[in-house]
């Protein structure tokens, strides 16, 4: 019978981006550049908490937002028209995900070296972009309240690789059977060290407490 050699690409393919996202981050932490990567499923939230943040920054830092999607620009244009920050809009052609060739060619094409506050809206997807580090300081991870609390339990490597998780839509969290409480206890048996904010842009709940922790890890950096 023909000895068939198996080739393993998937790992070698993530050591070899796990490296490069490392120097990466490293060459950002020494620019004094904050780059936080936000990561979640399509619809959670993640381009109007964006906007939100960027607007109650924007005073103070000099911030950067890359948008990345598998086609069009609508996110871009969106952050763009609402908070008037430097925005880049990055297309995968169909990949569910962005490695730190994409993340470092999108800082590029950003301008990064003039800016303090580097915010990344990943693909929508709660699987691959958590398998592949972007050298970003800091991942937060958004769950909104219509995906229901168990997404932790289902998802885990996601709410593995977060430095800090956010509870979207807590407007809604009577029309769904959504429980706050259940829901941070299933990100602390993924991630016990990650601060949960339980948050709504719409109204504006948590987002004190999520600028806060947020202004606190860009001034790490900026130390
Ligand atoms: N009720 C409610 N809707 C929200 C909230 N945040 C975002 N949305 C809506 O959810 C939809 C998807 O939001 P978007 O920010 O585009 O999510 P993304 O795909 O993760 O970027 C939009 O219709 C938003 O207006 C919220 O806090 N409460
Ligand atoms: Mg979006």
């Amino acid at each position: 019978m023909e000895d068939i050699k198996t080739v393993e690409i998937k790992e070698d393919i993530l050591s070899r981006n796990n490296a490069g996202a490392q120097e990466l981050r490293e060459s950002l932490i020494r620019r004094k550049i904050f780059y936080l990567n936000v990561m979640s499923s399509p619809g959670s939230g993640k381009t109007t908490l964006i906007t939100e943040l960027v607007n109650r920054l924007k005073s103070t830092y000099r911030i950067g937002v890359i948008e990345a999607d598998l086609d069009g620009a609508v996110d871009a244009r969106t952050i763009a028209r609402e908070t008037g920050v430097k925005t880049v809009q990055i297309n995968t052609a169909g990949a569910c995900h962005i490695t730190y060739q994409m993340s470092a060619e999108s800082l590029e094409a950003l301008g990064a070296d003039g800016l303090d506050v580097i915010i990344l809206e990943n693909i929508g997807n709660l699987v691959c972009p958590a398998e592949f580090d972007t050298g970003s300081a800091k991942n937060l991870v958004l769950l909104s309240v219509p995906e229901g609390d168990d997404k932790p339990l289902k998802y885990p490597l996601m709410f593995e690789v977060a430095s800090a998780v956010a509870i979207t839509k807590t407007d809604v969290s009577g029309i769904f059977d959504f429980s706050a409480e259940r829901a941070v206890k299933n990100i602390k048996k993924r991630n016990p060290s990650a601060p949960v904010f339980v948050t709504c842009a719409k109204t504006g709940e948590g987002l004190d407490a999520l600028e806060a922790y947020i202004k606190s890890e860009i001034e790490k950096i900026k130390l």
